[in-house]
């Protein structure tokens, strides 16, 4: 028989995401206490038993509308609720952190001081509630700081995203991907269902410097402003021999901005003369993503200003969002410019 050839030979080197996290924290040597791994490991575990209930949900009954609302005044999901409750009672039981503010919650949790650790999380437990009852990718997003005050109060979470040590989202789709940022680069790792474990199986994604897809809700275009509309169109009908740009839009910011890191492309959500600070959540949804976008090599803007620049003024606001391939952004850019 011949000898296998080297496909054939099973790889007994798996790099899982707490191996990952673990030898870059050894990395750091003395300077690292080893706690926001351990607040990394939390998270892992949470994403883990978030994709269980979601793959169960169906058949649990854990579909429909939990007979609430949140600060924003949205109807909360079953599924909504939670993942708020696993994520809030896991990052308190770390013990690594001091503040948690949650998409789902009106008030930023202060962590009492028997159980405060250094670390403040931003969090939306399950975002693209839209999809959630058709079973259609959804996901967590989240951003650390490391506290700055004594106390660990809600000033610690109203610094720019710049001040992030760290964010990522896991997206619960046909397959379960963490990806993470510490600052030194992205990361995606895929769960094994078998294993329990996430994989290491998209080793330093780096944004394709352009794209061919545009990602946006056309439905509010009517309410778009003339340079988003300007854009659009210019990628849409473009110069004779270039060909138009694809659309792609789930409506869960976690698929829209996975695709887009991994494809390349633009993703959006204006501000409009209909909403006018946007819809996305600036310190849970924006902040995050533009971290990873920006450690990816990509571009994050409102159109006005980088993301990360923005100094949040409540836990809840909003802002306008454009992410993607730097060349397209940048192309957007440009219409803001001439404006
Ligand atoms: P949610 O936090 O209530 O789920 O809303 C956020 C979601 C994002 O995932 C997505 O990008 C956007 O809302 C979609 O909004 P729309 O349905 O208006 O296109
Ligand atoms: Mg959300």
């Amino acid at each position: 028989m011949p000898p296998p050839t080297a496909e054939e030979i099973p790889n007994t080197d798996i790099i899982t995401l707490t191996r990952h996290i673990l030898s870059d924290q050894l990395r750091l040597g003395a300077a690292a206490t080893g706690d926001l791994t351990l607040l990394l490991n939390a998270i892992q575990t949470t994403s883990k038993f978030i994709a269980t209930n979601v793959r169960k949900a169906r058949l649990i009954n854990l579909i429909g509308l939990a007979g609430e609302t949140n600060v924003q005044g949205e109807e909360q999901k079953k599924l909504d609720v939670l993942s708020n409750d696993i994520m809030v009672n896991a990052l308190r039981a770390s013990r690594k952190t001091a503040v948690l503010v949650s998409e789902e919650l009106d008030e930023a949790v202060l962590i009492e001081e028997r159980l405060r650790g250094r670390y403040c999380v931003v969090f939306d437990p399950l975002d693209g509630s839209s999809n959630i009852d058709a079973g259609v990718n959804i996901g967590t997003i989240f951003g650390i700081y490391k506290v700055a005050s004594e106390k660990g109060d809600v000033s610690d979470v109203l610094r720019p995203g710049k001040e992030m040590v760290a964010a990522g989202y896991t997206m619960y789709g046909s397959s379960c991907n963490l990806v993470l940022s510490t600052g030194n680069g992205v990361n995606g790792y895929t769960l094994d269902t078998a294993l329990g474990e996430f994989i290491l199986t998209h080793p330093d994604i780096q944004i394709p410097t352009r794209g061919k897809i545009y990602s946006f809700n056309e439905g509010n275009s009517s309410y778009f402003h003339p340079e988003v509309v300007n854009y659009l169109n210019s990628i849409k009908y473009p110069p004779a021999g270039k060909s138009p740009y694809s659309a792609r839009y789930i409506g869960s910011m976690v698929a829209d901005v996975h695709r887009t890191l991994l494809y390349g492309g633009i993703f959006g959500y204006p501000d409009d003369r209909k909403s006018k600070n946007g819809k996305l959540r600036l310190l849970y949804e924006a902040f995050p993503m533009a971290f990873l976008t920006e450690q990816a090599g990509g571009v994050a803007t409102t159109g006005r200003g980088r993301i990360l620049d923005i100094v949040p003024t409540s836990i809840h606001e909003r802002c306008s969002v454009f992410l993607g391939s730097k060349d397209d952004v940048n192309d957007l850019l440009k219409f803001y410019e001439k404006a």
